[in-house]
Order: C-alpha cells, then sequence, then structure tokens
C-alpha cells in the first residue's frame, strides 16, 4: 500500500480523498493555491505545500509545482480528484514517468478516451451502441454534408478534443452543415488546438445515465449500475440519482454486461464511468468515457454500500477486485443535490463569505462539503458548496429524505442554489420519475408562469 498520497485538487473532493486515505493509513500532503491557505483540506491533510497563487493555471494546474511538491513530501502516489488534470494524459504520464503512481487508470487510457473519436472507434470495436454517424474525423465541410445526408437530419457536430458539452453545433433539415462544420471547427482549434470533428445523428430529447465501471489490473471488471444524471443546466449536473427510474433491472443486466465485456476488450483499469444517451424509447448509445472517479460517486456509494475512493485507492496499489458481479447489489435509491454558490435566477456564481451555517443531517443524509461557517467561497474555481446525498429504501423515501433535508439546511452570507433544488424536489415530473435532459428549462418557464 502506498505511504504517503498527495492529493492534487482542493475543496470537497480532495477532503473525500484524505478521509479514505487516513482510513487505510496512508498519510497525506495537500497542495493548495495562496487563495486556499485556510481551506479545509489543508487543516485536515497530514502536510501542506503551497504551489502558487490562485488562479488554477498557476497552482491546480501547474504540472511542475505539483511534481516538485510530491518530491519534497516524498510522496509514492498521486490523486488528481476530479476536473484539474484528473484526465490530463501527458500529467499522468510524467506522474508514471518520475516512478509516482497516478491514481487512476494508466495514461494510455486517458489518451484513447480523451479523444472522442478514438474513443467512439474503440467503443464500437468493443461493441458499445453508437449513433450512427461518421467513421473517424471529418474531412472537410463537404465530407462533414455528405456524411448529415447519408445519416438524415437531425445531426450534431462535435469536436475530437471536446466532451462535456464543449465545441458542438446541432444542424436541423434544411439547415447548412457547411457552415455550422467551418463555424464549429474553428471554435475547436481556438479552444483546444485540434479543430478535428465528427458527427452523429442527434437525439432530440435525450436522458444522461451514465454507469460506474470499477476494474482491477488483472483484467477484472464489474459495474456499479446507472446514474441518472438529466437533471442539467448548460451541461453543469445539479442533481443525479441512482437507479435511473428509466433503468429496469432487466436493462441494467443488460447495459452492464455489453459494457463490462467492452471494458475487458479495450483493458479498462481502475475506475471510470460510461456515459450514455437514452432516447425516449429506452435504446442507448455510447457517448463519452470519463476516466476518473465523478462528483456524484457518492449516490453509487450508498446504493450498493462501497466505499469507491477506498476502493480506487487500493485497485491502484495493486489490489484486486473484492467483490464479483453477483456480488453487488443495488439495496438503497440515493440523490445528490448540488449546492452552488450561485444566483438562483441568473446562475452566475456567487462567490464571498458564508457568514451563517448549518447543514443537515440524521438518519440517511450525508454532505460533503467544503463550507464551514465563516468560509469564504472564493471566485477562482468552481462554485460548489456542498454535496448534499439523501437515500432510502425507494426512491419515495429518499425524496422525501432529501425535501427534509433541503428544509434544515441554511447557508447565509451568499446566494446559493438551495431554493432551486426545493423546485425540483416539488416538480411533479421529478416526482414521477418522467423527465429528461430539458427538466430545468420547465421548471424555470413554470416559475415564470407562477410569478
Ligand atoms: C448529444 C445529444 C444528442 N444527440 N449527442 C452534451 C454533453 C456531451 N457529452 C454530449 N451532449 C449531447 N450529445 C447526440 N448524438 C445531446 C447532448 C446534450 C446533452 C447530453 C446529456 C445531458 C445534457 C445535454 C444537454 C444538451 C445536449
Amino acid at each position: 500500500m502506498f505511504k504517503k498520497v498527495l492529493i492534487a485538487n482542493r475543496g470537497e473532493i480532495a477532503l473525500r480523498v484524505i478521509r479514505a486515505c487516513r482510513e487505510l493509513g496512508i498519510r497525506t500532503v495537500a497542495i493548495h493555491s495562496t487563495a486556499d491557505a485556510e481551506s479545509l483540506h489543508v487543516r485536515f491533510a497530514d502536510e501542506a505545500v503551497c504551489v502558487g497563487p490562485p488562479a488554477s493555471k498557476d497552482s491546480y494546474l501547474n504540472i511542475r509545482s505539483i511534481l516538485s511538491a510530491a518530491e519534497i513530501t516524498g510522496a509514492d502516489a498521486i490523486h488528481p480528484g476530479y476536473g484539474f488534470l484528473s484526465e490530463n494524459a501527458q500529467f499522468a504520464e510524467v506522474v508514471e514517468q518520475v516512478g509516482l503512481k497516478f491514481i487512476g487508470p494508466r495514461s494510455a487510457m486517458l489518451k484513447l478516451m480523451g479523444n472522442k473519436v478514438q474513443a467512439r472507434e474503440a467503443a464500437e470495436k468493443a461493441g458499445l451502441p453508437l449513433l450512427p454517424g461518421a467513421r473517424g474525423v471529418l474531412e472537410d465541410a463537404d465530407d462533414a454534408d455528405k456524411v448529415a445526408r447519408e445519416i438524415g437530419f437531425p445531426i450534431i457536430l462535435k469536436a475530437a478534443a471536446g466532451g462535456g458539452g464543449r465545441g458542438m453545433k446541432i444542424v436541423r433539415e434544411g439547415g447548412d452543415v457547411r457552415k455550422a462544420f467551418e463555424t464549429a471547427s474553428n471554435e475547436a482549434l481556438s479552444a483546444f488546438g485540434n479543430g478535428d470533428m465528427y458527427l452523429e445523428r442527434y437525439v432530440e430529447e435525450p436522458r444522461h445515465i451514465e454507469l460506474q465501471i470499477v476494474a482491477d489490473e488483472r483484467g477484472n471488471v464489474i459495474h456499479l449500475g446507472e446514474r441518472e444524471c438529466s437533471v442539467q443546466r448548460r451541461h453543469q449536473k445539479l442533481l443525479e440519482e441512482a437507479p435511473s427510474p428509466a433503468v429496469t433491472p432487466e436493462l441494467r443486466r443488460e447495459m452492464g454486461e455489453v459494457a463490462l465485456e467492452a471494458m475487458r476488450g479495450i483493458g479498462y483499469n481502475n475506475v471510470g464511468t460510461i456515459e450514455f444517451l437514452m432516447d425516449e424509447k429506452g435504446r442507448y448509445y455510447f457517448m463519452e468515457m470519463n476516466t476518473r472517479i465523478q462528483v456524484e460517486h457518492p449516490v453509487t456509494e450508498q446504493v450498493y454500500g462501497l466505499d469507491l475512493l477506498r476502493l480506487q485507492i487500493k485497485l491502484s496499489a495493486g489490489h484486486d477486485l473484492p467483490r464479483t458481479q453477483d456480488q453487488v447489489v443495488p439495496r438503497f435509491h440515493a440523490i445528490e443535490c448540488r449546492i452552488n454558490a450561485e444566483d438562483p435566477e441568473t446562475f452566475a456564481p456567487s462567490p464571498g463569505r458564508i457568514t451563517g451555517y448549518h447543514q443537515p443531517g440524521g438518519y440517511g443524509v450525508r454532505v460533503d462539503t467544503l463550507a464551514y461557517e465563516q468560509y469564504k467561497v472564493q471566485p477562482y474555481y468552481d462554485s460548489l458548496v456542498a454535496k448534499l446525498i439523501c437515500w432510502g429504501d425507494s426512491r419515495e423515501v429518499a425524496m422525501d429524505r432529501m425535501r427534509r433535508a433541503l428544509s434544515e439546511y441554511v447557508v447565509e452570507g451568499i446566494k446559493t442554489n438551495l431554493a432551486f433544488h426545493r423546485r425540483v424536489m416539488a416538480h411533479k415530473g421529478f416526482a414521477a420519475g418522467k423527465y429528461d435532459t430539458r427538466i430545468v428549462e420547465q421548471i424555470l418557464a413554470e416559475k415564470k408562469t407562477a410569478g
């Protein structure tokens, strides 16, 4: 087992990793920017190193400083958390080269899944269902136009170097594919330094469903079911739940079998998430693969009773999977609300000092947070203040508990989206489990009518 892990991250996920390490008897090194000196992850770690000024590019993305911090503290592994350097194949490669363990999949896997065209091709070869689309990278605007006509409209153009909703363009019947290609490709080139594009049939009202994968270094792979992530706004997830109201046990088994076969074929290791789009008929299609521990991992933990961080660290240290597929059973329903420091009307970030704070607790409630009374939410980083996770025997109990927990939550001094979450939990479509990726817009529109 590792002796000392450096956490190349901040906020609640840095705390989450530090807690898992402490339980495993592993010493921890926090890194932080000058703006984060008063943060909980700095206080909870055994050691802390300041790696630079507030801007992420100078601190949490500063590979040289982070590697220096690892060297001077004698860390033997680096946990990247999510965001920042977590899916940076070059960073993972350097970490491997200097003889440290990158806690995550091997760098080749980050490289493969980081290029969405290569990922799509690998997924297809491995037997995952895809939407009709172009083979490989589109050659030019004419090629895009030709492929679009073959497939039929609507289509979506996506950047090979994009992902998570960046660099996409939808074209409907009668639209100008050539023009859309040129615009999107140029945008991708300036945003990612790579203008490569692909396209596929566009699904109008999809659900976003993702499957949690766990693999050891010997090729054993299991899945921990799906998470429903359709409650999003501008590709920012606001609420996740597991299991998905749209996935039956039969469908879960089928998706799981297809996914496990694919992961074995690809040689996937460590934790990962396969993102699927699901159409109104319940058909599912591979979208992307995330090669990191995700923000929403707690819902899966509470449903399956497995500590995913503890497991991830042990897998990285070469341990085998502790359970076979038939030994992992979904026992509960869990919901996670992301409490953000943002204006409930405009969703603009709302940093500042938390002057009053009380978090919910009690049976079936978990709060993963960096917050405390007098904590100052920084403007330099994401606006996530807390993840409120509630679970119960059924979806109804989990929802009742979330409503109760939301009613207890007090955050003063900054604006938060707590009121928005109370609205989601009061929404008929959400309560019925009948919703898709349009739900946030629908809720906001209803508010206007009511006001
Ligand atoms: C799509 C799609 C419809 N059809 N691809 C958005 C995030 C990125 N990972 C891919 N995304 C989408 N890809 C096809 N072929 C619709 C979206 C999409 C979306 C996906 C999941 C959750 C919310 C979304 C909101 C808008 C668009």
